[in-house]
């Protein structure tokens, strides 16, 4: 899968036209969302990968060829965040995900340590609600021993209904890329 910068867009005019297929990574602020993106299209600096977290707040658009897309959405959950940009983050995402049948399938990037949170929750309803179909990285499952990580995975899995699978995912070490590069092929097509 060859990877390619599309744009950004801060307003549905500059989406790109929604014709094709695309997938969608969103997920808590600092949750490992473009480090995601990167690992599984395997190009190291395609997303930008910030340690100040709510650098992401343009939908960057990258091009996988024949008419595949990957998106990646700004984050939530960012403590800082003034109320405005809150409203400006749910007016933009909602413009996103109702009004975009080229979306084909969400990719949800939640910290292995944290779990599924309040937000994530109501990010997985919304998505379901709009019926489409989820896959839950837990991210950064090096940050956790084998064991630990296999429990919280579990236990994150009994929370999401069976619409949404729930996959162990470090970029770092690897693990999980070749699953969800077959889910992205599923979805997208190859
Ligand atoms: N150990 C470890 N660190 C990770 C992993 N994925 C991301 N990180 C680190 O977590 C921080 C945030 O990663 P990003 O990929 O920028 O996260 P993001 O969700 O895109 O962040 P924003 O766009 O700022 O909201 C960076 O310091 C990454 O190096 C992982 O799998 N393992
Ligand atoms: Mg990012």
């Amino acid at each position: 899968m060859i990877a390619k910068f599309l744009k950004s867009a801060a307003k549905p005019p500059d989406f790109p036209p929604d014709t094709g297929r695309e997938v969608a990574v969103v997920g808590r602020s600092n949750s490992g969302k473009s480090s995601a993106i990167n690992t599984i299209l395997g190009r190291r600096g395609l997303a930008r990968v910030s340690k100040t977290p709510g650098r992401t707040q343009l939908i960057n658009f990258f091009d996988l060829g024949s008419g595949r897309r990957l998106v990646d959405l700004p984050g939530y959950g960012f403590a800082k965040v003034s109320p405005e940009m809150r409203d400006r983050w749910r007016t933009l995402i909602g413009a996103y995900f109702e009004d975009r049948s080229s979306l084909v399938g969400l990719i949800i990037t939640v910290d292995i340590r944290r779990g599924i949170l309040e937000l994530d929750e109501a990010m997985i309803e919304w998505a379901e609600a709009l019926g489409i179909p989820i896959l839950i990285l837990a991210s950064k499952s090096d940050k956790l021993s084998r064991g630990a990580a296999r429990a919280q995975v579990h236990a994150m899995d009994r929370k999401v209904s069976d619409g949404a699978s729930v996959l162990a995912f470090s970029a770092p070490r690897r693990e999980g890329v070749r699953e969800a590069r077959e889910q992205l092929e599923l979805w997208l097509g190859k």
